[in-house]
């Protein structure tokens, strides 16, 4: 017979989550490390309170980590799952209200990039004795809604615990959804500020040692007979490696099966390092921001082997990557939502599971002709690295100066603005943790606190942060979580005043870089005037960071490697050219232009926009 343990509900949960573990080829490990959170009248009596205890008692082992920004939160409990391929994961606790509707962005976030984390948004009284309580919604035609109800679109698994005795399915559901690569993403449970603080007896064995095991579900004979039917069937095949490569640790088997096949392997932004950039079989990045190499191979690929792969609109140039008219798709992914895009044939099963049976069964081998187009292709790239471009140097430099000083298991992290695509493009990634660049969302201000998970999942790695000037003014606050805790980063902050990237997109677009500056108002009512008065490093400084100022790609090099030597957050500044040349993919991206239009500009996009149009293709 078991016993009762009497314990409030938030002590419950912190007991209970500080007992789970999960488990994947025979290693266990933390299934929830630990608790970010931001304390207010929601959760300091509650969760903050069961936390201290769990602190001062040694009751539970449940880490805490204050964070500055409850979205900042996410993205550092997103990193950190992410860099343990999703065998482990952190809690978000916030208050209501605001704190709690911060973490929507974030749980957006973990949810496209199919990432686990545990959010614990607080939640108005389940009894209503105080109603209405500070921050709560008061909807006037229903009393069960509250703020927390906007999680639910963006979570894959959404409960409000009301009552004590609906804690433990609650918890349990948690854990299942968060380690199935499935079904992962934002897993929410809503915890009302009264209940949270509530006494119940709750069972001993709900805290007993649990480990939950993470499958790597093999092939069915036939799905498999199917797909090395039609892959055998190609002249061109090619590769698409995606995320759940790297998440399945299948990067040593994809390089495998490559070489044996002779077959190339493309990348997506969170496919790559799945092989390394100097493999044989490596074209680069695929897509809108891929490599011309890759988008040739796509163009005519008779059959595409997409790997892990969700197929977003950057992975398939908008569906305009694939021009051979009898193209074929064969999908390996362990969710049959992704293995069914494109109309292929699906082979689900665990990526590494897959491939080790494509290997065996494919028997195969294709001649290569992509050599010689890869080594020019890397000259470029090497141009790129060292352009010489000025005054201001090209952001190209920038990042052959990072991939240069980068050791083999550094990490560079990146989220959005001109840089993931340019990275996409020349970053040369060794290893498969190297390369974070949260493409699902491409949210602003991912990196620094992205980055802070990241360093917190793998103390051993150097990580690089880098951030442009608009991502730096959404969210650096976490330099001062960094150096709370003592985290040494490495932030690359890249000053062009404003949107280098959404300005050049603009442009193409015709519509003429319309307010994408950071600079004064003019006369003429856009922001043509001046460079503000922003000293960005100052502001890194001022939050605690160690500051390197540059102005020359020497000076830069130089820098980073005073970064490297620093034991602490280290932000090393330089301010680049924001209308530097890139080399082109040769692809394209579906952004709509004005239909009609009294501007030329946009009229003559629109006839761009039109042609290219043209070829999308709908592949069913
Ligand atoms: C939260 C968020 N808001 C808006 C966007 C749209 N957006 C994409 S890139 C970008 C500008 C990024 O500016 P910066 O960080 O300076 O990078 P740069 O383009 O100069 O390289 C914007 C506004 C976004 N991706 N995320
Ligand atoms: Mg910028």
């Amino acid at each position: 017979m078991s016993g009762l343990v009497r314990l409030t509900v938030a002590q419950a949960v912190i007991r209970f989550l500080a007992n789970q573990w999960t488990e994947r080829d025979g290693l266990e490990q933390r299934a929830i490390a630990g608790c970010f959170g931001i304390f207010g009248h929601g959760n300091v009596a509650g969760v903050g309170q069961a936390l201290l205890q769990a602190q001062r008692t040694g009751e539970a082992d449940l880490p805490y980590h204050l964070a500055r920004n409850e979205q900042a939160m996410v993205h550092a409990a997103v990193g950190y799952a992410r860099m343990r391929n999703r065998l482990s994961a952190m809690a978000c606790t916030a208050s209501i209200g605001p704190g709690s509707t911060n973490m929507l962005t974030g749980a957006a976030l973990a949810t496209v990039n199919r990432i686990p984390v545990l959010l614990l948004p607080s939640d108005v009284f389940a009894t209503r004795a105080a109603a209405p309580v500070l921050q709560e919604l008061e909807d006037p035609r229903t009393y069960d809604v509250s703020v927390n109800d906007a999680f639910r679109p963006l979570s894959r698994f959404f409960d409000r615990v009301w009552r004590p005795e609906q804690l433990p399915a609650a918890l349990l559901a948690a854990m299942r959804v968060l380690f199935d690569p499935v079904e992962t993403g934002a897993v929410t449970l809503c915890l009302p500020q009264d209940v949270q603080a509530e006494a119940y007896d709750f069972p001993d064995e709900l805290f007993a040692r649990r480990v939950w095991h993470v499958a790597r579900p093999v092939p069915e004979p036939a799905a498999l007979a199917r797909a090395v039917e039609v892959i055998r069937s190609a002249q061109r095949p090619l590769i698409i490696a995606g995320g759940g490569v790297i998440y399945s640790e299948a990067a040593a088997d994809l390089s495998e099966l490559a070489a044996t096949t002779g077959i190339p392997v493309a990348d997506t932004q969170a496919g790559k390092g799945a092989v390394s950039w100097d493999h044989p079989n490596s074209v680069g990045g695929i897509g809108s921001t891929g490599t011309p190499v890759a988008n040739r191979l796509a163009a005519q690929a008779d059959v595409i082997i997409g790997i892990g792969t969700r197929y977003s609109d950057f992975t398939t140039a908008s569906r305009t990557a694939f021009h051979d008219p009898g193209v074929r798709f064969v999908n390996l992914n362990v969710a049959s939502f992704d293995a069914a895009k494109q109309a292929a044939t699906m082979l689900v099963a665990d990526a590494r599971e897959g491939i080790r049976a494509l290997t065996a069964a494919i028997g195969e081998s294709w001649q290569t002709t992509y050599a010689d187009d890869v080594a020019a292709w890397q000259l470029t790239v090497d141009r790129a690295y060292h352009l010489g471009h000025g005054p201001l140097p090209a952001q190209s430099e920038v990042i052959g100066a990072v991939n240069d000083a980068c050791g083999e298991r550094d990490v560079v992290v990146q989220a959005a603005g001109s840089m993931p695509g340019d990275l996409q493009l020349l970053w040369r990634a060794r290893d498969p943790k190297q390369y974070h660049v949260e493409y699902g969302y491409s949210c602003m201000g991912f990196e620094i606190a992205g980055a802070l998970g990241i360093k917190m999942a793998d103390p051993s790695r150097e990580v690089y942060a880098l951030v442009g000037d608009g991502s730096y003014l959404m969210m650096a606050q976490e330099i001062v979580t960094a150096v709370a805790e003592g985290i040494k980063l490495i932030v690359v902050l890249v000053q062009n005043h404003g949107f280098a990237s959404i300005g050049a997109l603009s442009e193409s677009l015709g519509s003429q870089r319309f307010g994408t500056n950071y600079r004064y108002r003019d006369t003429a009512g856009d922001y043509d005037g001046g460079y503000l008065p922003v000293d960005l490093a100052v502001n890194a400084q001022s939050l605690g960071a160690n500051v390197i100022r540059c102005r020359t790609i020497a000076e830069f090099t130089d820098g980073l490697k005073r970064a490297r030597e620093a034991d602490r957050i280290t932000v090393v500044h330089i301010e680049t050219d924001p209308l530097s040349p890139v080399p082109s993919s040769g692809s394209w991206w579906d952004v709509p232009v004005a239909e009609v239009s009294t501007l030329d500009s946009t009229r003559a996009a629109r006839a761009g926009y039109d042609a290219a149009k043209r070829n999308q293709r709908l592949h069913l």
